[in-house]
């Protein structure tokens, strides 16, 4: 019988489409204790159309040499934090529960999150139950630190001996997880209505290629051979795969979205089906976000990429890239930008996808149609390109100023700010389909 091992915070397409599928992998090889207890934070709809299929759901995943559909069977049972948190913390202080994993977005990461997870880590040190391994899956470097300073500030806040305990007995791994999973759509459920006969309120698309790699720092150290039967990858050292994500995969992906969203295309296919668009990201990787990675064989991985984001099945859309964009883009694009202008390289593709993102905060498209922006940011930034329209230097050091996004000095630096007027400028003279052909045609490889 499957028990409920797994809490998992955050059960949008992601999870649902990605780990649910590993776990279910351990459970089908003969180890009963990954089943899934999916905790949605806020919204009740997904959660509640879940438990109406008693937890099932379809995946398409396809790619250009096949195309398959999974019904995984891990996800025993959902619940809504906002409504339900008493179950949440139930759910964690279940003896059965071994791992707390978490897809909870750039900004779920507060005080409300710290506080219910030491919530259902103080309730098994009460009840004296063994340690949990609590593995942040989000796209945030160090991400497993990062969550652990965040409950230990809140733990010991309430309790010292609760802070100890929780150091002693708690695990948290950094990791990185990687698949395109994009936001579930009418027309997928009409897909899988089609392929299997059901209605799935729930039905999912992905692409073939997935990746886990996890830190070596489990709370039951034998959960990391039974991991590695399942391919994921377990090293001593996440950074260099971390690194290679966030700025190939994740920082390609915010400079397709801002360019497409400027275009007015509508999915990252549409984008790399047009040459200019696919040099662009080609260039994009080599020149600004390969240089200083240290993960192996970065060009496969580069070209890999390339064939990912072209996957004509995958309906990913460029304005849900761009949500959010301005916690994207310090994770994405700024430690590049940092390592670039401490060793002098160019970083014109760089230049100019800021451009673009600032061209973007207009609101509207190349063909004047409006559109909407999602990102807690929002009305500032597009205020602040409102208040510099038709002034290109002045709206370059207006948002690059934004402390909260760009390194501090960038605004002021004359290696970077002029570089970003000259791409501004030429996006609204030119406009961005032929800013790309300049930046990828100046480039003459050293
Ligand atoms: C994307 C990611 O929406 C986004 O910001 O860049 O969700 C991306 O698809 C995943 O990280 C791929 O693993």
């Amino acid at each position: 019988m499957t028990q409920p091992g797994v809490v998992h915070l955050g059960l949008g397409a992601f999870h649902r489409a990605h780990q649910a599928l590993v776990y279910e992998r351990l459970i089908a090889d003969g180890d009963p204790r990954w089943g899934v207890v999916g905790v949605a934070m806020r919204s009740t709809q997904l959660a509640d159309a879940l438990a109406s299929q008693d937890g099932l759901y379809s995946v398409q995943i396809a790619d250009a040499r096949s195309v398959r559909w999974r019904v995984p069977g891990a996800l025993l049972r959902t619940c809504v934090a906002a409504r339900e948190r008493q179950q949440v913390i139930e759910a964690m202080a279940a003896p059965s529960a071994r791992w707390i994993t978490l897809t909870v977005t750039e900004k779920g990461y507060g005080p409300d999150l710290a506080a219910l997870v030491v919530d259902g880590l103080a309730r098994r040190r009460e009840a004296g139950l063994p340690g949990v391994t609590v593995a942040s899956c989000d796209n945030l470097s160090d991400n497993g630190r990062k969550l652990q300073e965040l409950c230990m500030f809140e733990a010991l806040a309430r309790d010292p001996a609760l802070g100890a305990w929780i150091e002693s007995r708690c695990a948290f791994p950094n990791s990185m997880v990687d698949r395109i999973v994009p936001a579930a759509t009418e027309a997928q459920h009409g897909a899988a209505a089609l392929a299997l006969g059901v209605h799935d309120q729930g039905a999912l698309s992905t692409e073939a290629f997935w990746e886990w790699v996890i830190e070596r720092r489990l709370a039951d150290p034998s959960d990391a051979a039974r991991l590695a039967g399942a391919g994921v990858t377990v090293v001593d050292e996440v950074k260099p795969f971390e690194d290679a994500k966030l700025r190939m995969l994740n920082g390609s992906h915010t400079a397709l979205a801002m360019i497409g969203a400027v275009q007015g295309w509508a999915t990252v296919a549409d984008g790399m089906a047009i040459p200019g668009v696919r040099r662009f990201i080609h260039a994009f990787m080599t020149r600004v976000a390969m240089p200083g990675l240290a993960r192996p064989e970065l060009p496969a991985y580069r070209d890999a990429l390339l064939e990912r984001f072209a996957n004509p099945h995958l309906h990913h859309r460029a304005h849900q890239i761009a949500s959010d964009s301005s916690l994207k883009i310090p994770l994405r694009w700024g430690p590049a930008l940092v390592e670039g202008l401490s060793a002098g390289r160019e970083m014109e593709p760089l230049a100019l996808a800021c451009a673009a993102w600032m061209r973007y905060l207009r609101g509207e498209d190349e063909a004047g149609r409006a559109y909407a922006m999602s990102d807690p940011q929002a009305d500032a930034l597009k205020a602040l390109a409102r208040q510099h329209a038709g002034d290109a230097e002045g709206m370059v050091h207006a948002l690059l100023s934004v402390a909260s996004i760009w390194p501090a000095g960038c605004a002021d630096d004359p290696r970077w700010a002029p570089r970003v007027v000259h791409w501004l400028r030429r996006i609204e003279a030119a406009g961005v389909a032929a800013a790309l052909d300049e930046v990828v045609s100046s480039h003459t490889t050293p």
